[in-house]
């Protein structure tokens, strides 16, 4: 079936990789694309609010099917820090390297290092239901940020079994691999697209 489909986020490297993970028979909207620019709001408490957020807002306005994207990493040695909070950790700026260096200050005095990123995608389907799905990666956080690839923390995450940063790695063992994908994947199955 021919499915067409508004990717709400303003991430450009979110997009490239959903639009890289979805199946090419569907019909995929960026927001730009139906008229819609600037950064929706995330005023929720969790990623799931969040998402679910940023899905609806989006369905209210065009009337298609949506889906959207909330992504955190959380540190277990941080009590989860920045979790919700990881776009704006230093600041509502949303400056990466800042966030980045944060980061990594605050995981100076601290041997743990474990880190997972997880991601909520919000589908709100053509009748107008919600629907939720999760995946996570689990990894550690690196010394120092590494590699060119990806976008966000994937300069300072190391997924557990590999050597490498997310941002050190082809896109394409990420996007095998990583939370958005399992997210994906179970969009997917759910879905019968
Ligand atoms: P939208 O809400 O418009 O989708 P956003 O950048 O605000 O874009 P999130 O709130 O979901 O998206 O992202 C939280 C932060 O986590 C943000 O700084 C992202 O760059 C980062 N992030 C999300 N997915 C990531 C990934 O796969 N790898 C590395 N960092 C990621």
């Amino acid at each position: 079936m021919n499915t067409s489909l508004v990717v709400c986020t303003s991430n450009p490297g979110k997009l490239l990789e959903l639009r890289a993970m979805l199946p090419s028979r569907m019909n995929l909207f960026s927001l730009p694309e139906i008229g819609i620019t600037g950064d929706l709001e995330e005023t929720g408490r969790t990623l799931e609010d969040n998402a679910l957020q940023k899905a609806m807002t989006v369905h209210e306005l065009c009337g298609l099917p949506c889906l959207s994207d909330d992504t955190g990493l959380e540190i277990p040695a941080l009590h989860g820090e920045p979790g919700v909070f990881s776009a704006r950790y230093a600041g509502p700026q949303r400056d990466m390297a800042a966030n980045i260096r944060k980061l990594l200050n605050r995981l100076e005095e601290h041997n743990d290092r474990r880190a997972r990123f997880r991601t909520v995608l919000a589908y709100i389907d053509a009748n107008g239901k919600a629907h939720c799905y999760t995946g996570v990666v689990e990894g550690t956080i690196a010394m120092d940020p590494k590699g060119s690839h990806g976008f966000g923390y994937d300069p300072v995450f190391i997924p557990i079994g590999h050597t490498l940063t997310f941002a050190e790695m082809p896109t394409e063992l990420k996007n095998g691999m990583s939370h958005r994908a399992k997210a994906l994947r179970s969009f997917m199955e759910h879905q019968a697209f």
